[in-house]
């Protein structure tokens, strides 16, 4: 049996076991000097810029519901190595995002002394043994996923050499649901997932609905009075996908897994599903599961991946962040030295990240992508 495309890509010849050819590290506090990371494992040979590498943390740092800080950064990056003449040279790739906000911080400690519910403070200081939740704070904060982003980057334009694209956008912040065209077609149709990533990339929350947008951002304003936060939902799909990338065959090489662990690292993930996800255990299989036919299935009810191998759909992805925990009308808490009952700590932060989140899902997608795809390719080139 022959299904053109498909077949080219399961044939090429160095299928050696090779997992985790793609790996990357962060480093950085939140108001420390900088956020730095360092990639190694990208192919020589890929076109890329630092103007287009800031565009990509543009992109990540705007969005109605960030708080003032957002104002303070402006993501300069420096790719400290690993480039050549506007082409990765196989060697890692360092970068490294300065903090502008580490002048206002610089000297200064402002102890944590009430772990603010939902964040990490309370887990962190107890295991670390510190002695207020500050060293927490600053490692735990999403600043960090700025580097994901700059990571990302080199991923989506190895990406981007075989046709591969990933897109993102908001469905939901809160208790407000974008209308968009059915899961079905958002999960099958190239054409859809183009469109509604080009309406996101217009929307300030990132939401295709341009409408439900401004419901949104009233939402948003609603809570930031009352000294709340918001969660919302977000989907990415993977867009050109060939078959065949990750493996059945051991659990850490199943790519749903390995994607799921990726989105889910992101900081306030609290869920993942692929295609109809939970909707699937509602169904019988005569209705859950997407007939073969070549090239293209009828459905993509899997979301683009079955038995952990990419199956040439398009790959669709939806998680769920919770509200952020930093509260400017705090909840119950404990003061760590006195033990006596106090509300939770408060400090500047923002309202809603979701869109933001979005984008780093958009990258961390991306680097798996790619490390999948470097496993079956194998080429210290590309
Ligand atoms: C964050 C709190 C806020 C966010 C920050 C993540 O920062 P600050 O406490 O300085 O106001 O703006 O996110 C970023 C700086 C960023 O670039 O995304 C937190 O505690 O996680």
């Amino acid at each position: 049996m022959s299904c053109g495309e498909h077949e080219k890509c399961a044939r090429r010849k160095d299928r050696k076991l090779v997992v985790g050819v793609l790996r990357f590290l962060t480093a950085g506090e939140s108001h420390g000097w900088g956020i730095a990371a360092v990639l190694d494992g990208m192919p020589a040979g890929v076109d890329v810029s630092e103007e287009e590498l800031s565009a990509e943390l543009f992109r990540r740092r705007k969005g109605y519901g960030r708080g003032a800080r957002a104002n303070i950064e402006d993501d300069r990056v420096l790719i400290a190595s690993g480039v050549i003449k506007g082409k990765t040279m196989g060697a890692p790739i360092c970068v490294i995002i300065p903090n502008n906000d580490y002048e206002n911080w610089k000297g200064k400690y402002v102890p944590i002394l009430a772990p603010r519910p939902g964040h990490a403070d309370f887990a962190g200081m107890v295991k670390y043994g510190f002695d207020d939740c500050r060293p927490v704070a600053e490692r735990a904060s999403a600043r960090e996923t700025a580097a994901r982003v700059a990571c990302g980057y080199f991923a989506k334009k190895l990406l981007e050499k075989e046709n591969i694209k990933v897109v993102s956008w908001v469905v939901r912040i809160g208790s407000i649901s974008a209308e968009l065209p059915p899961l079905d077609e958002r999960m099958s149709k190239k054409e859809v997932s183009e469109r509604l990533f080009e309406l996101a990339e217009c929307s300030e929350l990132r939401c295709p609905d341009l409408e439900a947008t401004e419901r949104m951002k009233k939402l948003i304003d609603e809570a930031r009075e009352r000294g709340d936060t918001l969660g919302g939902i977000f989907e990415v799909a993977v867009i050109g996908v060939p078959v065949g990338l990750g493996s059945y065959v051991q659990w850490d090489r199943k790519l749903d897994a390995r994607l799921a662990a990726a989105v889910m690292s992101i900081q306030g993930i609290k869920g993942v599903e692929f295609g109809m996800g939970f909707g699937l255990s509602e169904m019988v299989g005569s209705e859950a599961h997407d007939p073969v036919t070549l090239p293209k299935r009828p459905s993509n009810r899997a979301g683009g991946i079955e038995g952990g191998v990419s199956n040439g759909e398009i790959i669709f992805i939806r998680a769920a962040m919770k509200p952020i925990p930093t509260l400017q009308l705090p909840l119950q808490s404990v003061d760590v030295r006195t033990k006596e009952e106090r509300s939770a700590h408060v400090e500047r932060s923002d309202v809603c990240a979701v869109g933001s989140a979005a984008v780093v899902a958009e990258s961390m997608v991306a680097l798996v992508m790619a490390d999948a795809l470097l496993e079956m390719r194998g080429g210290d080139r590309w």
